[in-house]
C-alpha cells in the first residue's frame, strides 16, 4: 500500500463519504471461534456483479444487456426501479474497493458487464470498458487484494439476445470469443476466473419462470439454454485455461439444501425432483454425469439439443467450484406447477423457522453446511469457495451508524457451519459474502438490502454497517 492509500485509509470513519464509525466491535466476536480456525492461507471476501452495482448504463461506449431492457419494462421490477445509476460504483470504484480492505478482507469477487468489453457482443472490442476493468484490477492489486473475476453474471448483451440469447446454439461461440478477450486481456494479473454465476438461476428464472431477464416461461428454450450454458461452463473453462498461466479456474452454482415436508413417498420424490433442478442441474454434467434425469424424466428433453461430441466437451475439470447458498427448500407434493409435481414449502408456514430475511428466506444455517457435502462428494471436486453467502435484512440508520444484529447473527451461524464441514474434511478454501454494499436486487429492486456497507441511494453516501463492522474485527 502506498502513502496516499496508507493516508485515504486512514480517513476512512472521520469525513467524507465513507463512513466507518470508531467504536470497538469486539463485544460481537463469536468465542466459539476465530479466524484462525479457518487455516492461515483462507480467502476472506465479498462478491459483487456488474449490473447490480456499476450504474453508468450508457457511459463510455457500453452497449445495452438483457438487464437494461427487462429493467425498463413496465412492472418486471416490483419496485419499478433499474440499474441505471445503482450504486453508481463505475465512479467510485476506487474508494468502494478500498471497503473491502477496510474490512481486512483479502479477495475482491467482481463481474465484466460483457456489454461494457463487447457493444454489440461480438465483433468489436470497446477499449474505454477493457480499460475500466484494469482500474479495478489495478485498484484490487494496489491494495493487497486478489481479483477473482465473474464472466458472466446474467447481463447478456442485448443484440444477443434479439438473436435468441441463451436458447441458440451460437451463444456458445458467440461466450467463448467474450472470454477469449477478457481472458487475454486481464490474464497476465488476475488468476482466479470463474465462468458463470449460477447457470440454473439465469436459465430456470429467466427461460422457465419469465421473472428475471430475457422473461420466458417456454420450455423449449429453457431445455436449449440449460445445455448452451452447461456448454458454455466447460468451453469457457478451456478458454481461460489456454490464455492464463498459473490460472485456477471454477465457475458457481446456487444451492440449497432440499429436504422433503415428511418421508411420504410424494414428498420424497417431489424433493427429489427440486434437487435435480435446483442443485445437480449443471454440477453433474461438469463432473461428467450428464444431465441428472433420473428423478425428473422430463429433463430427458435438454438431450434433444445435445449434439454428437458434446457430452465430453460438458466436461469442465474446474480447479474449485463455487457454492453459493442463502435458505433450505422444504419440498412438498403439488400439483401446482404441473411436470414438476413439487413445490415449496413456503418459509412462513414452516414451524417455527430461525428468521425469514427481507427476501422471504429462510435462515437455516445447517444447509450450508448439507450443500458443501453434497457438492464435496461429487467426483474430481477437489477445492470448494462459498463465492457467495449473505443476507437481506432492514438496517437501522442512527446517525454515522448502520445497526444490522440479525445480519451479524446470519454470519456468525452460517461460518459455523462451514467451519464445520471443512473440519470434517470438505477443502473449503475460501468464503465471499454475498455483498460489499447495498445494490440492485434484480427483480426486487433496491428493497432488499444485502450489503455489508450500507448505501443511500439519493446521495451514493457509504455507511459500513455492523455487520461490516463484526468482520473487520474478525479479520484483523
Ligand atoms: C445470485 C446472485 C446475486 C444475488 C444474490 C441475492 O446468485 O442470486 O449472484 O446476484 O443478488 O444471490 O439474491
Amino acid at each position: 500500500m502506498n502513502r496516499r492509500d496508507m493516508m485515504k485509509l486512514a480517513a476512512l470513519g472521520t469525513t467524507g463519504s465513507l463512513l466507518i464509525p470508531n467504536q470497538a466491535y469486539s463485544f460481537f466476536l463469536d468465542p466459539s471461534f476465530t479466524k484462525a480456525d479457518f487455516g492461515p492461507n483462507f480467502k476472506w471476501g465479498v462478491a459483487t456483479a456488474a449490473y447490480q452495482i456499476e450504474g453508468a448504463y450508457q457511459e463510455d461506449g457500453r452497449g445495452l444487456s438483457i438487464w437494461d431492457t427487462f429493467s425498463h419494462q413496465k412492472k418486471n421490477i416490483k419496485t419499478g426501479e433499474n440499474g441505471d445509476v445503482s450504486a453508481d460504483f463505475y465512479h467510485r470504484y476506487y474508494d468502494d474497493i478500498a471497503l473491502i480492505k477496510a474490512m481486512n478482507m483479502n479477495v475482491n469477487r467482481f463481474s465484466i458487464s460483457w456489454s461494457r468489453i463487447m457493444p454489440e457482443g461480438t465483433g468489436a472490442v470497446n477499449q474505454k470498458g477493457i480499460d475500466f476493468y484494469h482500474k479495478v484490477i489495478d485498484r484490487t492489486l494496489e491494495l493487497g487484494l486478489e481479483p477473482w473475476i465473474t464472466c458472466y453474471h446474467w447481463d447478456l448483451p442485448q443484440a444477443l439476445q434479439d438473436k435468441g440469447g441463451w436458447a441458440n446454439r451460437d451463444c456458445i461461440g458467440w461466450f467463448n470469443d467474450y472470454v477469449d478477450v477478457i481472458s487475454k486481456a486481464y490474464g497476465d494479473k488476475v488468476k482466479n476466473w470463474m465462468v458463470l454465476n449460477e447457470p440454473m438461476a439465469f436459465v430456470a428464472v429467466g427461460y422457465l419462470m419469465g421473472i428475471h431477464a430475457p422473461g420466458y416461461r417456454n420450455f423449449k428454450k429453457f431445455y436449449a439454454a440449460t445445455h448452451h450454458a452447461a456448454m458454455a461452463q466447460a468451453e469457457g473453462a478451456r478458454v481461460i485455461r489456454s490464455n492464463v498461466s498459473g490460472s485456477n479456474v471454477g465457475s458457481t452454482f446456487s444451492c440449497s439444501a432440499v429436504m422433503p415436508k415428511t418421508n411420504a413417498d410424494k414428498h420424497v420424490k417431489a424433493a427429489a425432483k427440486m434437487d435435480s433442478l435446483v442443485n445437480r442441474l449443471f454440477i453433474e454434467p461438469a463432473v461428467g454425469k450428464g444431465y441428472p434425469v433420473n428423478d425428473w424424466k422430463l429433463l430427458e428433453n435438454i438431450y434433444k439439443y445435445v449434439q454428437p461430441g458434446d457430452e465430453e466437451k460438458l466436461v469442465a475439470n474446474f480447479d474449485f467450484i463455487g457454492i453459493q447458498n442463502y435458505t433450505r427448500i422444504m419440498v412438498k407434493h403439488s400439483l401446482w406447477p404441473p411436470i414438476l409435481w413439487a413445490n415449496q414449502v413456503k418459509p412462513k408456514n414452516l414451524v417455527g423457522p430461525e428468521d425469514i430475511t427481507d427476501m422471504g428466506w429462510e435462515v437455516y444455517p445447517e444447509g450450508i453446511h448439507q450443500v458443501l457435502k453434497q457438492f464435496a462428494a461429487y467426483p474430481g471436486i477437489d477445492k470448494i469457495i462459498v463465492t457467495e453467502n449473505g443476507a437481506a435484512f432492514p438496517d437501522t440508520v442512527e446517525g454515522n451508524s448502520v445497526h444490522d444484529a440479525k445480519r451479524v447473527d446470519f454470519y456468525k451461524k452460517y461460518l459455523a457451519q462451514v467451519l464445520k464441514a471443512k473440519q470434517e474434511g470438505v477443502n473449503i478454501q475460501g468464503y465471499f459474502c454475498w455483498t460489499l454494499m447495498d445494490n440492485f436486487e434484480w427483480a426486487e429492486g433496491y428493497k432488499p438490502r444485502f450489503g455489508l456497507v450500507h448505501v443511500d441511494f439519493e446521495t451514493q453516501k457509504r455507511t459500513m454497517k455492523d455487520s461490516g463492522l463484526w468482520f473487520k474485527e474478525f479479520l484483523k
